[in-house]
């Protein structure tokens, strides 16, 4: 199964009430064009908005009189649901859900493998469901009488809210914002309009146990479970693009993106004035042949999309934004027509790459921490590459791969010296030694933002023990400001803020 080049839909906002209720108004950073759709299931009446790439977006919702359904992102497990509900081959995503929703109920989101964020209006009800990874963040206001829900933050803040929403108890609220929820990863929301009550169903959790697995086993898994996921996110018609750093995680997608990929692949890689990783990632480029660019972003310039980052990703961590600048960086200097991106994104967490630990116990510890709190940081958003058009999907974090990786015990995780060992092992007949052995560099290190958000810091006249707190503070008032505040990231200025955020710390 390949998938369309992009999505039907990459993002919605909904409004479900008892009457009286209009269209909101629809504020996306996700770029694309607004389709309006409104339609009466027994007592509410759901008026929405989806934000999509192409002329139409018929595929991304689904009515068959009882029940409407609303999809953002896209099905992997699409064979699977066809071969269970026997639907037409050239059924829509949003179809498949419906079907599966008539066969299990709200069930139905427990056997979804996908990206995607969907609402399912039925009677009184209003489902809010994200995918096993939350990868689609997916927002709610549920008010008695009226519901509003979003994958964007600032399209609900937009929309308007008179009333303060009922609390949710177990799900996160956001910053600023009251009545606000996040839909977590891996779970349903069940919403009775006419009273705003919800009930929250898991759909998934990380998996805690470890297998004790022999290496040829573990190491044919890993290769299986991730062939599968790439080949399930490719574009049919079209050349993937895989956005690549040289080292194992996008190494591993471009080379199994390759060998499915009947035309050969492209490749893109960023770097800064300061740092990059370009030797590395021409080394992958050659060896498969891939039709490779290379993109320099000067460090001045990134630090000016830090208010861009932080209002497409709606993330209040900094760690994780120093991830994502340079990758928004990347994405908005495409251009080109809209692209289906894969990327290695999320690799390092269930193998625990980032942790450079070799004590087995630490390690499991690092990779239960990291799966335990992944949720609500945004990370894996499609926004980060919708604001440019293009349309972004991580193969390791397929449900199928990630617990794959996320299961096997730790000692096949860091093994003979090596981080990420079983990985490497699967690729090496595919990769040349040298990318197989190379060690991690994480993106904010290989494109030197870390240093160039720390010397912004400093120069703004931070003591060097402040940096990281002030960094905090920074996200923190960025995302007050574009993401509650409603103010256009062009219209921040880094410098400014960083030094406002300074000066608070010494007043
Ligand atoms: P890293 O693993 O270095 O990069 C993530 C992906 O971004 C790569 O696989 C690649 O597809 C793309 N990429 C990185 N650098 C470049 C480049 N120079 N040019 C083009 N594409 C590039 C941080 C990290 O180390 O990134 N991300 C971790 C997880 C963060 C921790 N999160 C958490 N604990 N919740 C990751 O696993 O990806
Ligand atoms: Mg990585
Ligand atoms: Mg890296």
């Amino acid at each position: 199964m390949t998938q369309p080049e992009l999505p039907a839909a990459f993002g919605l906002l909904a409004s479900a009430h008892l009457g009286g209720g209009r269209t909101p108004t629809a504020v996306f950073a996700t770029r694309g064009r607004h389709s309006r759709l409104s339609e009466r299931l027994g007592p509410q009446t759901v008026d929405a908005v989806l934000v999509h790439p192409g002329d139409d977006c018929a595929k991304a919702h689904a009515s068959d009189g009882d029940t409407l359904v609303l999809l953002a992102g896209e099905i992997y497990n699409r064979d699977e649901i066809h071969d269970t509900l026997g639907t037409p081959v050239d059924a829509s995503d949003a179809e498949l859900v419906s079907g599966l929703f008539a066969k299990y109920g709200t069930h139905a989101f427990r056997v979804l493998n996908g990206r995607f964020a969907a609402l399912l209006a039925t009677g009184g009800r209003l489902l809010a469901a994200t995918d096993h990874a939350g990868s689609v963040p997916l927002y709610v206001r549920a008010e008695p009488g009226h519901v509003l829900a979003a994958t964007e933050v600032k399209a609900l803040t937009a929309a308007g809210s008179t009333v303060r929403g009922a609390p949710l108890p177990g799900a996160r609220r956001v910053r600023g914002l009251p009545g606000l929820h996040q839909v977590p990863a891996g779970t349903v929301f069940d919403i009775r309009v006419e009273t705003g009550a919800v009930a929250a169903h898991r759909t998934w959790t990380p998996p805690v146990h470890r297998r004790l697995v022999a290496e040829d086993e573990a190491v044919d898994r890993v290769r299986a479970a991730l062939e599968a996921a790439v080949v399930r996110r490719l574009p049919g018609t079209h050349r993937p693009l895989v956005v690549l750093s040289g080292g194992i995680d996008s190494s591993a997608v471009a080379a199994l993106s390759d060998g499915a990929a009947t035309a050969g692949i492209d490749t893109l890689s960023m770097g800064t004035d300061t740092s990059d990783e370009f030797p590395q990632a021409r080394v992958v480029a050659r060896h498969l042949g891939s039709a490779h660019r290379e993109i320099t972003v000067a460090s001045a310039d990134l630090l000016t999309l830090l208010p861009h980052t932080v209002h497409a990703a709606e993330s209040l961590d900094p760690e994780v934004i120093e991830y994502l600048l340079p990758l928004t960086a990347l994405y908005r200097r495409m251009g080109g027509p809209a692209r289906r991106v894969l990327t290695g994104y999320g690799a390092d967490i269930p193998l625990g790459g980032m942790h450079r630990e070799d004590r087995l116990p630490k390690l499991d510890t690092a990779v239960v921490r990291d799966m335990d709190t992944f949720d609500g940081l945004n990370e894996m958003s499609p926004v980060l590459s919708a604001v440019a058009g293009h349309w972004s999907t991580h193969p390791y974090w397929d449900r199928e791969v990630l617990e794959t990786l996320t299961s096997l015990e730790a000692g096949l995780k860091r093994r003979y010296g090596r981080d990420k060992w079983v990985l490497r092992a699967a690729m090496t007949d595919l990769l040349p030694a040298e990318t197989v052995n190379r060690p991690k560099l994480g993106v904010h290190e290989g494109s030197g933002t870390t240093a160039s958000f720390s010397a912004l810091v400093l120069r703004a006249g931070a003591a060097e023990e402040e940096v990281a707190a002030v960094k905090g503070r920074v996200v923190r008032e960025l995302f007050d400001r574009t993401v509650a505040g409603g103010v256009a990231p062009d219209d921040i200025d880094i410098e400014e803020v960083t030094g406002k955020i300074v000066a608070e710390g010494r007043g």
